[in-house]
């Protein structure tokens, strides 16, 4: 309560001439905004499409996956490179913590992305062209669009989604030709051995490789780091922020903690098993803030990526 009543009749007052024209001016600006707002819909291009479909995590982490299998044509960094033909779908996913695949699209032609999510909600936000999409497991946001200009494109995550969230930085490439596949690094001669796409002879899933030689074990492993996203948390470079690097791990005595005592194991096939099929029952000391989720790993893809572990030992 104030400590003086307000003069009686004060809401009474008359509204000033200028005050007036003020109001006026505002509500005609309200109006024309109003008209804007629609013909920017309609005329403006501006507006992503907006068709969305109901989907489920694993579902879609298949439908991504065996995209990916199919066309990918090379690995960036860990993360796998597909080059969609336009017109074509494309699935494009984030996860804890990355977004796979890296793309590069064609300047002038349409595309119809499929958005989705494995794990909790993510932002899908293009720079340096800032368009924003929030991105929910259980819905495929399709996004019917074209590139209209040549460049390097980075897919920031902007909702936050746990300690790895900063390095959720995925990377779409728009190119004017093929020459220019060389200026991003994305010129793949022995790479595309791997898995080339669509040939009678490549594997159709990581685990089809034959395993006729230790050789082959390595790249299948490649593959299964590559395809199930252990490169969102595992880096090979040394660098352990979120999850221990994996070179160097074979052999090494890690101090873990089971059932709350700390305790040291020598990283071994058995470990490794164990660390993978029950991330819960030893944790690295000095990572518990990271939750390594349970992967659906077969033996085979298990003893793959065992092998590929075991090839970094000395990097
Ligand atoms: C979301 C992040 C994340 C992802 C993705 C992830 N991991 Fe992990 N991983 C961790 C963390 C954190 C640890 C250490 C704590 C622990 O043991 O749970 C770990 C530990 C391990 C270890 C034991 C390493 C050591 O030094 O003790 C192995 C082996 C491993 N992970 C394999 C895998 C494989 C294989 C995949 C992919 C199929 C994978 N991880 C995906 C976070 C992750
Ligand atoms: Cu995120």
């Amino acid at each position: 309560m104030s400590l003086l009543a307000p003069v009686e009749g004060w809401y009474a007052k008359k509204v000033a001439r200028d005050e007036k024209m003020w109001m006026l001016i505002s509500f005609v600006l309200c109006l024309m905004l109003f008209v804007w707002m629609l013909l920017w819909h309609v005329y403006g291009e501006q507006n992503p499409s907006n068709v969305t479909y109901r989907t489920t995590p694993v579902e879609f982490s298949r439908l991504h996956e065996a995209y990916i299998k199919k066309n990918m044509i090379g690995i960036d960094n860990g993360v796998p490179v597909v080059k969609p033909e336009p017109k074509s779908d494309v699935f494009f996913m984030g996860e804890m913590w990355r977004w796979s695949p890296a793309l590069i699209l064609q300047k002038g032609e349409w595309y119809n992305l499929h958005i989705s999510s494995k794990d909790l909600m993510h932002g899908f936000s293009l720079q340096p062209v800032n368009m924003n999409f929030q991105v929910y497991p259980g819905y495929d946001y399709v996004l019917h669009f074209k590139p209209t200009e040549a460049g390097e494109y980075k897919v920031l995550c902007n909702e936050f989604c746990g300690i790895g969230h900063h390095t959720m930085i995925g990377k779409i490439v728009v190119i004017e030709n093929d020459e220019d596949l060389k200026k991003y690094g994305y010129d793949f001669p022995e790479k595309s051995a791997v898995p080339a796409p669509g040939t009678d002879t490549a594997p159709a899933t990581a685990t089809e490789v034959a395993p006729a030689s230790a050789e082959a074990d390595i790249k299948a492993g490649e593959l299964v780091y590559t395809l199930k996203g252990c490169v969102a948390c595992h880096k090979t470079d040394g660098t352990a922020q979120l999850a221990p690097a994996w070179n160097g791990l074979f052999g090494k005595k890690e101090k873990v903690k089971e059932n709350g005592k700390e305790i040291e194991v020598t990283v071994d096939e058995a470990y490794i098993r164990e660390s993978i099929v029950t991330p819960q029952q030893k944790v690295t000391v000095g990572y518990e803030q990271t939750v390594m989720p349970v992967f659906a790993l077969n033996d085979e893809e298990i003893r793959q990526v065992t092998a590929f572990v075991k090839s970094l030992q000395n990097k």
